[in-house]
């Protein structure tokens, strides 16, 4: 594995930046489940919810009629109840080394912020559970207020105070549109990107999967995930390195390879 990281302890050393494409599998060690690992993910384990099938869970039309099914996973899934992982503090390290141009992820955990990254260098291409809004008149709930609701207040829906619709994060079902920022930063990074890190995902959802393969095809790409996803299964291009792999373990070496191990103990130990 050391040998076939070399590529890429080489490009980060001669200056260029990382862009991180990610998803769930990157917070499975941090222990929330992904959606598709066969038997440990969100999707094998919501039979308790009797769902008309997986994803309605997470689509709106489905929320409009039924909220309570979202509720009871968001309640096991709702921040404040998991640590970053040793990969969201590499992701940090790299922020402080000034070789993280970008990290788009799908993930609405928000363990990038927590392990310390900067808003401007995160975009949560699914959203988050950072702010909170009634799905009819869009008036805000603060975050502690829906937390009251979840934790506190077992089985009850939060209801907009001015219209009685009901309250959910902004993090993206299923029907709704991506946030703004995803477009203006993809305008922004993608004809720059040189050095792509793509792990943890399955690359199923659209268009956020499709981005990776959008990259001109002269960026060195690193596939770090459990199985082959998206263009590295069907249109690999020469410059790709593919390790099926666990992500923190290979995060670890790379950082090991880049002699910075002992400025990631002291970033892990300081939180
Ligand atoms: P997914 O479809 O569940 O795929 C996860 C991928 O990660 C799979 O290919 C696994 O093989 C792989 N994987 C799992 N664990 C590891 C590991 N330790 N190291 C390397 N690879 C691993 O998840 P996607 O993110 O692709 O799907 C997109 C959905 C998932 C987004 O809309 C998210 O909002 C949603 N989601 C997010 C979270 C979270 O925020 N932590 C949790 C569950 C689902």
């Amino acid at each position: 594995m050391e040998q076939v990281l070399q590529p890429i302890v080489e490009a980060i050393k001669s200056g260029k930046k990382v862009t991180f494409f990610q998803g769930a599998g990157i917070s499975t060690n941090a222990g929330i489940p992904d959606f598709r690992s066969p038997k440990t993910g969100l999707y094998a384990n919501l039979a308790k919810l009797n769902l008309p099938y997986a994803e309605a869970v997470f689509d709106i039309d489905y929320f409009r009629e039924n909220p309570k099914a979202f509720y009871t996973l968001a309640s096991e899934l709702f921040p404040g109840k998991f640590m970053p992982t040793k990969y969201h503090y590499m992701l940090k390290l790299f922020q402080d080394k000034k070789v993280l141009k970008r990290v788009y992820t799908q993930n609405i955990d928000t363990l990038e912020r927590l392990a310390g990254v900067d808003d401007e260098f995160i975009v949560e291409a699914h959203g988050s559970f950072a702010n909170c809004h009634c799905i009819d008149c869009h008036n805000e709930m603060s975050t502690e207020e829906l937390k009251r609701h979840i934790n506190d207040k077992k089985d009850s829906i939060p209801i907009c105070a001015k219209c009685k619709g009901y309250v959910k994060p902004d993090i993206v079902f299923f029907g709704e549109a991506l946030p703004e920022k995803l477009f203006e930063k993809w305008d922004e990074d993608e004809d720059e990107i040189e050095l792509a890190i793509v792990a943890g995902t399955s690359l199923t959802v659209h268009p956020f999967a499709g981005l990776p393969e959008q990259l001109h095809r002269k960026t060195h790409r690193l596939l770090i995930n459990k199985e082959p996803v998206g263009s590295f299964k069907h249109n690999k291009s020469t410059k790709d390195i593919v390790l099926l792999e666990d992500c923190d373990k290979v995060l670890l070496l790379l950082c090991e390879l880049l002699g910075w191990e002992k400025e990631l103990e002291s970033l892990i130990e300081k939180d």
